[in-house]
């Protein structure tokens, strides 16, 4: 079968063709996976077609790997997405860069007034050591796996990028966080000020924007069987293609630099203020999601909530612990949203792997968890609920033979220690729990208690302990 290309477009079905063809590449993405090419990339071609606005074309770049250049490039960088069983070529991403690619060059160009980032959390992570976010620093015994004097990081690049763009003097630019962390714009911009100079550090105050962004979608990674059924949906072989489900939602701080696309044309939500969509967003979805991948068992997110017992489980999570911590939703359906979110959890056309959630869970624990465990303490109240998720991710961490985490080697347990003993050493990493979950007496002996319960009787009896308690 002939490989996807504009040379071959003519061979997909109309309705499948591209909305729009870029001239020119006013967006520079950085972390060009799946989740941006089923995210931002769908609602930038939609806003082009929308307005007939062509000027923003998307330039990939990779961190770690040429892989989605090697397998873009040869299709002109075209690709199918499939949300439930519509498919579609998507047209806006122009160029995909490796890592040996000059990005600095990209971001100096007067030409982009926009970048998009899907870095992932950990790329966002404070290192002990100075310098690490600007470089990949030494491995162990700092434990975070990482060479010594290395290559840059994503955002020492993104810096370099503001650099060369200050020195040529090629106008405003606007920096679009789309990972999944409080206050993405904020902690991007302090991350890049903490790298810059002082005459590049007045530039950037001056030129630069960092709006906060809540991004959902739900993507899983793309397995072969999903290239084979593209390749029979489109009758050409794609190996960009992506899978995802139906829902999509965008919600922008309205702060920008510069121009930008008319993503609202495209179903983008631009507010002044992301909070409250984005504590609802990381704590009932991605908070649920990590609860599944620790407590349930399955291999997919789908059959975690076929389970009637688990679902409940995940009904009480969001109800009892979550949903009191969240604000600012006045006259927002929060129980529509609820449902909606069991119903694409459990999508059957969605093969969303619960490993896929499971790893870098230390990065993802405070925001989804334990910042709403925070909230209900302060309140005097008792998240058991989401203890017995902590519990779960410690169990999963002390136990687990693979462990992908950033901390692995400080997580990792022998396996014999106490539930007590589990739960202190892991409650004293700080970058996780903070000093004062550390000292919380009530969220110690939680934790320890469903600890105990798990390591005694599995899952489901600790549900129903709880559910009896
Ligand atoms: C997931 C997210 O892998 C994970 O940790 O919770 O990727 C989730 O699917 C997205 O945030 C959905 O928008």
């Amino acid at each position: 079968m002939v490989r996807l290309s504009r040379a071959t477009l003519s061979r997909v079905a109309p309705a499948a063709r591209p909305l729009a063809e870029p001239r020119a590449t006013g967006v520079v993405h950085l972390g060009i996976g799946a989740f941006h090419r089923a995210h931002q990339a769908v609602y930038t071609e939609r806003a082009m077609a929308a307005t007939g606005d062509d000027r923003w074309g998307i330039c990939g770049a990779s961190q770690r790997s040429a892989d989605v250049a090697d397998r873009l490039r040869p299709q002109d960088c075209l690709y199918g997405v499939r949300a439930g069983d519509e498919v579609r070529v998507v047209g806006s991403v122009r160029d995909v860069l490796t890592p040996c690619d000059d990005l600095a060059a990209r971001l100096a160009a007067p030409e982009t007034a926009v970048v998009t980032l899907t870095i992932t959390e950990k790329a966002y992570r404070r290192d002990p050591l100075p310098g690490a976010i600007g470089r990949l620093v030494a491995g162990p015994p700092t434990a975070i796996g990482r060479r010594a004097a290395g290559p840059p990081t994503a955002i020492g690049r993104l810096v370099a990028g503001l650099r060369a763009r200050a020195a040529a003097d090629a106008g405003p630019l606007t920096v679009v966080s789309c990972d999944n962390l409080p206050g993405n714009g904020a902690t991007l911009a302090r991350l890049v000020a903490e790298l810059c100079e002082p005459p590049l550090l007045e530039w950037v105050e001056e030129n630069v924007a960092f709006p906060a962004t809540m991004v959902d979608r739900i993507v899983p990674a793309t397995t072969q069987a999903d290239l084979d059924d593209m390749a029979a949906r489109l009758g050409v072989t794609d190996l960009g293609a992506v899978v995802t489900e139906p829902f999509t939602q965008w919600v922008i701080e309205d702060s920008f630099a510069g121009d930008r696309p008319a993503w609202e044309k495209a179903g983008a939500l631009l507010v002044g203020d992301v909070r409250p969509y984005e504590h609802m967003k990381l704590r009932l979805l991605n908070g649920g999601h990590s609860a599944i991948a620790y407590l349930s068992g399955a291999a997919h997110v789908s059959e975690a909530v076929g389970d009637p017992a688990f679902a409940g489980f995940l009904r009480r999570l969001m109800d009892d612990d979550l949903s009191p911590t969240l604000d600012g939703l006045d006259g927002f359906d929060l129980a529509g949203y609820k449902e909606t979110l069991l119903a694409r959890f459990a999508d059957p056309g969605l093969r969303h792997r619960v490993a896929q959630i499971a790893m870098d869970g230390s990065q993802k624990l405070p925001q989804r968890l334990l910042d709403p465990a925070r909230d209900r303490l302060a309140g005097g109240h008792e998240p058991r609920w989401i203890a017995l998720a902590v519990a779960g991710w410690m169990r999963h961490v002390t136990t687990s033979r693979e462990l992908d985490d950033p901390l692995a080697d400080r997580l990792r347990g022998d396996g014999t220690a106490s539930a007590a003993a589990t739960v202190s050493r892991l409650l004293a990493i700080e970058e996780v729990f903070g000093a004062d979950l550390r000292e919380s007496r009530v969220f110690r002996e939680l934790v320890t208690d469903c600890l105990e319960r798990l390591n005694a009787d599995g899952v489901p009896a600790a549900l129903r302990a709880l559910d009896a308690s």
